[in-house]
């Protein structure tokens, strides 16, 4: 019976849209996605995805794509002034390491699978609590949810009037995609294991930081963190000199990464008074943007997608706006928890001491939102 079928109409085709849009798709929903850019591509570099958007990429079918072009490193480890802090293996915690391309990738053919319509070039101007949604092309259309997935900058959100605090961090980063050249590397440092994950952190006498991590074995993902005040290190393209000087052993991968331009990103935090209103929910950055320390932005976003498709599912005709707000007192806490660590790692800079992936720093990686029981009090 099509006619009975329920629809969503959702606010952006990154990775909090796309996911949303496969799980509902796959419970039944008619679906589509409007993505405001003219094609349907994803900027930036690599990601770390841990068990909780790993299991929700389970869930979707998309778990064979995303395998096939990444990697889990055989350790996390932390250097400060070149010394090694710890070398954390992260036993029992499922991770993997890719780029955002091939996330982006994997996303969108599971979306596509699962029969969802993507709409490249469609901006959303504006929705209303009881699901409609209008476009810049002056439509409207009318959903029996709408979602806002369109980043930190939501018109979803926005045009609800939905009141926020916006933290801004001090620090920043710059981030690439550049090809591996591991036999460069290790002839420059031979006793490195080039396959690690690794954070190397200078604080004294000045505060310059690049996370290498490997992402498959062609590419890697380097990102050069430094105060936003600090103008040589966060200028686009790099001061290549400045980097290697702090950075020699990485010359033929900050080579590379001199020539591309680059774009330097401020960490921010943003924390919204509710998530939904009436048939509206919002998810990802829209809802919870914060800083990367935890690697969890995107992870907190899939999380939300999959348990926001489930609850949407589970309510009865007529009763989604309380359903929406039950999924919310349900399932923010721990993205609040998540923002707040993340924040305070920012703030801090706690991580260059290494041994982290411990205690609650790992809640939201070992968290399995795809398990009935997960709420239940043990
Ligand atoms: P976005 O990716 O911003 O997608 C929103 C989409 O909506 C975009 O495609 C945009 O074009 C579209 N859009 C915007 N406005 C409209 C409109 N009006 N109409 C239609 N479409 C619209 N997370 C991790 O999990 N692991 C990591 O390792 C990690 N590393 C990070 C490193 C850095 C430096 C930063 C800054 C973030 C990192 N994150 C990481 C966080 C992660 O990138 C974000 O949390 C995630 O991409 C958010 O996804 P989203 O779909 O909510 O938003
Ligand atoms: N983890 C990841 C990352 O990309 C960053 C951080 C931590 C995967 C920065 O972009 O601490 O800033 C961080």
């Amino acid at each position: 019976m099509a006619e009975s079928r329920r629809h969503a109409e959702i606010s952006g085709g990154g990775f909090a849209g796309l996911t949303a849009a496969a799980a509902l798709a796959r419970m039944g929903w008619s679906v589509r996605v409007h993505e405001r850019a003219p094609e349907l591509r994803t900027e930036g570099a690599g990601i770390v995805l841990w068990n909780n958007s790993l299991q929700v990429l389970d869930k979707i079918g998309a778990i064979h794509d995303l395998m096939s072009e990444s990697m889990t490193p055989p350790a996390y480890e932390t250097r400060m002034n070149n010394v090694i802090q710890s070398q954390e293996t992260l036993d029992g915690i499922r991770w993997r390491t890719l780029t955002r391309p091939h996330l982006y990738e994997t996303l969108l053919l599971a979306a596509r699978e699962a029969g969802v319509e993507v709409v490249a070039g469609s901006e959303v101007v504006s929705a209303t609590a009881d699901g409609h949604i209008s476009f810049a092309s002056g439509e409207t259309a009318e959903a029996d949810l709408v979602i806002g997935a369109d980043g930190v900058g939501s018109a979803v959100r926005d045009s609800l009037g939905v009141p926020l605090k916006r933290e801004r961090s001090r620090d920043g980063i710059t981030r690439f995609l550049v090809p591996r050249r591991k036999a460069e590397l290790q002839a420059l440092e031979p006793d490195t294991e080039w396959d690690n994950v690794i954070d190397f952190w200078n604080l004294d006498p000045r505060v310059l930081r690049v996370l290498y991590t490997p992402a498959n074995d062609e590419e890697l993902y380097i990102a050069l963190m430094s105060p936003a005040a600090d103008a040589d290190g966060s200028r686009v393209p790099i001061d290549l000199d400045l980097w290697t000087s702090i950075f020699p052993q990485l010359a033929p991968v900050l080579e590379v990464a001199a020539e591309t331009p680059g774009k330097y990103y401020g960490y921010q935090t943003t924390r919204l008074d509710y998530w939904t209103d009436g048939k509206v929910a919002l998810i990802g950055d829209a809802a919870h943007a914060m800083c990367p320390a935890l690697a969890q932005g995107a992870g907190c976003a899939m999380q939300n997608a999959w348990t926001l498709a489930v609850a949407a599912t589970a309510a009865a005709d007529g009763e989604l706006p309380e359903a929406l707000k039950e999924w919310e007192r349900l399932e923010r806490p721990i993205t609040d928890r998540t923002q707040d660590k993340s924040q305070w790692y920012a703030d801090t800079r706690e991580m260059a001491k290494g041994s982290q992936f411990t205690g609650d720093s790992v809640e939201a990686a070992l968290y399995n939102p795809t398990d009935p029981n997960r709420h239940e009090v043990h």
